[in-house]
């Protein structure tokens, strides 16, 4: 047996979004989406299905914080979902910021810190209709509003603040690699949304910070790791070297620097991103090879999970010492984990992700915590029902909770403070 012991007072946490898991989200872009793709035959439908009543997470928040704390989950990481505070555009729902306030006060009466985002994708659908991320000066009016509105009126019950959901997914996914509605692949328009994104978490966290000085605020940063397809080809070398600066460092060096950097921008600043940064929140979920431009999802004989994405733990280790590196802040791990119905994988998966967490912190780089994606079940974007990331199953026939091999697995984990690895 190996043992792989982690330091006391490292947080251990599951993470979760409001659109992916409260249900019955109307007032937003997705649930437009979602019902105008519902128009078209099953073949040619871009979004898998409707997110609906998801977990109804909303009505049965106690249940599943109840479960968490079963399994001795120190941290949660919840959504606020801005079309729920403000409906319409000059309609602020009293009754929604008083339901968030009961969400994060059943966390902390169960014992468990509360980690909140509040932009996990989803926008308004009257921000939508002003032209969303794309028209960058009306949307920070509003964004703004729903910031001065939300950060004073939950602030106090927040232990950790990460405002944004990775920066850079929505302008690759939405507007570049026609995955998330808009569905576009315009690369003008990705540089445009990804400068709104620079915009948002450079105000969320002056808002955060004036309100609450001391309140640790950081980023859930979407990091993508690239190699090469074939080493010894310079091209493959080449393209992903060049997709790790596109994807990852020009966001990392843009905070640091406030300056924003080739291909994002031509050198430009935003004073307010400068420094905007306490810690650093890591998603980590696989590699892509890299064939110059063209990225790779897999190679013969490579496992993969049920989003196609290959095991590639050594990833997870590779940009933790990177961000040491580069970055002198401490990084927590706000999402990582697998979807698959088969329980030995998950917990191969997490495992496997754990030692190298636990590798890179044994060589000195400053993890604090760790947060697996997700706590239950959920709705998975354009996938929708079909991928299983949770560590408690869930029977969306019937609402039925039941913690999976794989949670039960990461509460001993959690209790011991340790991974025991049995070494055949
Ligand atoms: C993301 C989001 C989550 C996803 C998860 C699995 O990282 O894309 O934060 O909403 O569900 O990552 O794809």
């Amino acid at each position: 047996m190996s043992k792989y012991v982690f330091p006391e007072g490292f947080l251990w946490g599951a993470a979760a979004s409001a659109y992916q898991t409260e249900g019955n989200n109307i007032h937003n872009d997705w649930h437009d989406a979602e019902q105008k793709e519902q128009q078209k035959p099953p073949g040619k439908r871009r979004l898998a299905e409707c997110c609906g009543d998801a977990c109804d997470h909303w009505h049965r928040y106690e249940e599943d914080y109840d479960l968490a704390r079963e399994m001795g989950i120190q941290m949660h990481r919840l959504s606020i979902e801005w079309s729920r505070i403000f409906p319409a555009e000059n309609e602020v729902d009293h009754s929604a910021i008083a339901q968030y306030r009961a969400m994060m006060g059943a966390l902390h009466s169960r014992g468990i810190k509360v980690m909140l985002c509040l932009h996990h994708f989803t926008i308004p659908r009257w921000v939508l209709a002003k032209g969303g991320f794309e028209k960058r000066r009306v949307f920070m009016t509003h964004f703004e509003r729903y910031l001065q509105t939300i950060v004073p009126a939950v602030g106090d019950l927040v232990d950790y603040w990460l405002p944004i959901n990775e920066p850079n997914v929505v302008p690759l996914a939405g507007f570049f690699g026609k995955l998330f509605p808009p569905f576009k692949a315009n690369f003008l328009a990705f540089v445009k949304v990804y400068r709104t994104f620079f915009a948002m978490h450079a105000r969320s966290y002056r808002v955060i910070k004036a309100h609450f000085p001391e309140a640790p605020v950081g980023v859930a940063f979407a990091f993508m790791h690239f190699q090469p397809y074939n080493p010894a080809n310079i091209l493959h070398r080449w393209g992903a070297a060049f997709a790790n600066r596109a994807a990852n460092l020009c966001f990392f060096e843009a905070v640091k620097t406030g300056r924003i950097g080739f291909p994002l921008g031509l050198g430009d600043t935003i004073p307010e991103l400068r420094g905007a940064m306490d810690f650093v929140g890591l998603n980590y979920y696989t590699t892509l090879y890299m064939k110059g431009l063209r990225p790779i999802e897999k190679k013969p004989g490579d496992q993969a999970t049920d989003m196609g994405w290959i095991l590639y733990p050594q990833g997870i280790y590779e940009i933790l010492q990177y961000l040491a590196r580069s970055i002198d802040l401490p990084i927590i791990v706000t999402e990582n984990g697998v979807a698959t119905t088969d329980e030995n994988f998950r917990i191969q998966y997490l495992e496997a992700h754990l030692r190298e967490v636990h590798r890179a912190m044994e060589e000195g780089v400053p993890v604090k915590g760790y947060m697996c994606w997700s706590l239950t079940d959920n709705f998975e974007w354009q996938h929708g029902y079909k991928m299983r990331f949770g560590l408690i199953h869930v029977d969306f026939a019937t609402q039925k909770r039941t913690i999976k091999a794989g949670g039960s697995w990461y509460g001993r984990v959690i209790r011991e403070n340790r991974l025991l690895v049995s070494d055949v």
